[in-house]
């Protein structure tokens, strides 16, 4: 774990538009060298050696080595630090021609400059304090996202206020970890007792867990609401996973044991989209290939927000429905008696999952009955999981950002709650926690982050970002 270092001195240039035939492309310089290359391999057309700053100039790009014109376009020279990566930047448009702009870029790597590796750009921008690292990646999100919800999502966190409210919550934590450590120092006889570090802990304990809850409604803008069809096998799970498509997507049969692989389909519900995925059902006793199929279930359920507990309510309540409610312990679980068309044996509110239920309906997927019920209460979860509380400031994280801010939490939850239980951690402990709360926290903005760390994120941008 290091500070981020200084931004390396070579010039660096990129393809920064797809490669194939397009109107324009755009080639990309940055680095000490970015004025001199320039100045070698462009000529204007209207003006006689001098370049103005930030100014679009019309001219010619040429292969100085045998004074060859290779195209006619525009070149902007940003002089640095008020750039993107802090440093000189050039933006050369060219005919979107593959060829062509491969021969420029050649030129320019021919005059000193280096072939920009991917992300290198946003990397120098964080190197040079441009953006933070929460920043960076909102970028890489932006530019993948899928739907509006994603972009727009991806576009708040290039916005500093998450870095702000990130910053306040490391200096309150800063503040306490200050106190806690000046009461080590003091000895046993000593007049100042610890002060009592429960009212600021609950306090970063409520500001962390907003952040975390904005991570998550962010995380929901971005893939969706990840929902996963438990129940044990032959109540039909995939004929719901069918019906709420409207497709003959999963493989339906009378055979208990049909569904052996996860399958996952978008389902937009309002203005809300669920991953759906349909599930082996869960037995006691499986065969060797159930059991596979059962492990596959059990992992789509910790990762899911919502599980549907589907049982068939036109049998009795048996061990087998009572597994599958106990491996939805701790998610939010919808219970959906099915096969109410054959008549229902089971009564809903009868049933008891481990946790509350979120509701609890019953339906014939066959015939589609209570279907529409079923709709309406997956709209209103939807509704729920994506509303931001008024005043909040609706930034999200990345995927990244949003594990260390659970790993921010856990320190403080655990020191609240040996506090709730009437123990009395002492300072060195309440150091502790504090600081691993703290290094989780700057590893979101990336004031502490290892090479190893920046590699893997800037991997995911392609060449030329
Ligand atoms: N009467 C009635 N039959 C249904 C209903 N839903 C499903 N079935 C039937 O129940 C059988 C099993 O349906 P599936 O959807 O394959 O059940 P599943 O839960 O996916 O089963 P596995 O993949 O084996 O775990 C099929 O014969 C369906 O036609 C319903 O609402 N009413
Ligand atoms: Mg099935």
């Amino acid at each position: 774990m290091s500070q981020p270092k200084q931004p390396p001195g070579d010039t660096i240039a990129a393809l920064s538009t797809p490669r194939g035939y397009s109107g324009v492309g755009l080639i990309r310089m940055s680095g000490p060298q970015a004025r001199s290359i320039l100045a070698r391999v462009f000529r204007p057309v209207s003006s006689q050696g001098s370049f103005p700053d930030r100014r679009a100039m019309y001219g010619r790009v040429l292969d100085p080595e045998h004074d060859k014109v290779l195209d006619d376009g525009l070149a902007v020279f940003m002089p640095g630090p008020s750039t993107y990566t802090g440093e000189d930047v050039v933006e050369l448009s060219l005919h979107g021609s593959p060829v062509l702009l491969d021969m420029a870029l050649e030129t320019l790597l021919k005059q000193g400059a280096r072939l920009a590796a991917r992300g290198e750009f946003t990397r120098r921008a964080f190197l040079a304090g441009k953006l933070d690292l929460a920043q960076a990646e909102a970028v890489i999100d932006l530019i993948e996202a899928s739907s509006a919800a994603g972009a727009a999502e991806a576009r708040r966190r290039l916005d500093k206020t998450l870095s702000r409210e990130i910053r306040v919550i490391s200096d309150s934590i800063k503040d306490l970890l200050s106190e806690m450590e000046a009461s080590i120092d003091f000895d046993e006889e000593d007049e100042s007792p610890m002060p009592d570090p429960e009212p600021d802990l609950r306090r970063i304990g409520r500001k962390i867990e907003n952040l975390r809850r904005n991570a998550q409604i962010a995380r929901i803008h971005r893939q969706g609401i990840n929902t996963v069809i438990v129940g044990k096998p032959n109540v039909g799970k995939s004929t719901l996973f069918n019906a709420l498509l409207k497709i003959d997507r999963a493989i339906v049969t009378p055979h208990p044991g049909t569904t052996r692989d996860p399958v996952e389909e978008s389902l937009r519900v309002g203005g809300s989209c669920f991953v759906l995925c349909d599930t082996a059902g869960i037995r006691l006793n499986p065969d060797p290939v159930e059991a596979e199929g059962i492990h596959r279930t059990r992992a789509r359920i910790s990762g899911a927000d919502l599980v549907v507990a589907m049982l068939d309510g036109s049998a009795a309540f048996d061990r087998e429905d009572h597994e599958v409610l106990a491996a939805c312990e701790g998610k939010q679980t919808l219970i959906v008696l099915n096969k109410a068309d054959l008549g229902l044996k089971m009564n809903p509110e009868e049933i008891r999952s481990s946790r509350p239920a979120v509701a609890r309906v019953s339906i014939s997927a066959k015939s589609g009955q209570g279907m529409n019920k079923l709709m309406d209460i997956l709209r209103q979860i939807g509704e729920d999981k994506t509303q931001v509380r008024a005043g909040d400031h609706n930034a999200g994280l990345s995927n990244r950002g949003l594990l260390l801010v659970n790993a921010a939490l856990e320190p403080i939850n655990e020191l609240l709650g040996s506090l709730n239980a009437g123990e009395k951690p002492g300072a060195e402990i309440v150091s502790l926690e504090l600081r691993r709360s703290l290094e989780s926290l700057q590893e979101i903005t990336g004031e502490r982050v290892d090479d190893g760390v920046l590699d893997r994120i800037f991997e995911r941008f392609c060449v030329g970002k």
